[in-house]
């Protein structure tokens, strides 16, 4: 079985959904570990027009965007299923993940975890605490709301793990190391669930750098 390699910087929450699906499949996989300024070089420009990460290589056949690419890591690696066959667990899943693309990433874990961690762990900047408390509203609003997606659920899409878990995971583990995430998952089954997640083989094997683990 061909390797799968991944171009990103270890610790991006996007780049260890990738990591974790690969994981979770049994897939083979390796980092190619990007620099900082190299996302928008001319090498991974070609990988990512956008410039973003991750992007992934497989058997000659390149790929960007974390939902396909998981999708795809689903479908051609054995192992278990990562997306459920019924219907409405499935269209659960897909909400999820267009939460997290859409709400989560960009208005509350790029913005607090920019401020917080990434920031001042690579570039030396002083928290923006006006920025933070902006996004704050937000973050209340994407865990208020899958928690109530979780509900009594073990997992975000139902009875078992999907690309819902894999994608939303690194989110929350990377948010849930500020102190607005902290606070907003304690006490909440959303909290459980990611300690939960925090506990499986996958989500181990593919911790982030201690930089990106704790916030300034
Ligand atoms: N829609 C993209 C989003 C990827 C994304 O925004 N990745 C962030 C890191 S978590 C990134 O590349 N940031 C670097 C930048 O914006 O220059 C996907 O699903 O892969």
């Amino acid at each position: 079985m061909s390797e799968l390699v991944i171009y990103g910087i270890p610790g991006s929450p996007f780049v260890r959904a990738v990591q974790i699906a690969a994981e979770e499949k049994g897939a083979p996989w390796r980092i190619h570990a990007l620099q900082p300024g190299e996302t928008k070089g001319e090498e991974h420009l070609k990988r990512h027009p956008w410039g973003r990460m991750p992007a992934v290589e497989h058997d000659g056949f390149g790929l960007y965007e974390t939902q396909a690419i998981v999708r795809y890591i689903d479908q051609v690696f054995p192992g278990p299923a990562l997306q459920p066959a019924d219907a409405k667990a499935a269209a659960r899943m897909n909400q999820v993940m267009g939460i997290n693309d859409w709400y989560l990433f960009p208005k509350a874990v790029a913005v607090i975890g920019f401020q917080r961690i990434v920031g001042p762990a690579l570039m030396g900047i002083t928290t923006d605490e006006a920025a933070c408390a902006a996004a704050a509203p937000e973050a209340e609003r994407c865990i208020k709301a899958l928690d109530g997606i979780l509900g009594s659920n073990a997992f975000l899409a139902g009875a078992s793990f999907s690309l819902a878990d894999v994608m939303v995971g690194p989110q929350l583990d990377f948010l849930g190391a500020t102190p607005e995430g902290e606070g907003l998952l304690k006490g909440t089954g959303l909290g459980a669930w990611l300690e939960r997640m925090r506990a499986r083989p996958s989500f181990e094997a593919t911790l982030p750098p201690p930089m990106f683990r704790k916030a300034a």
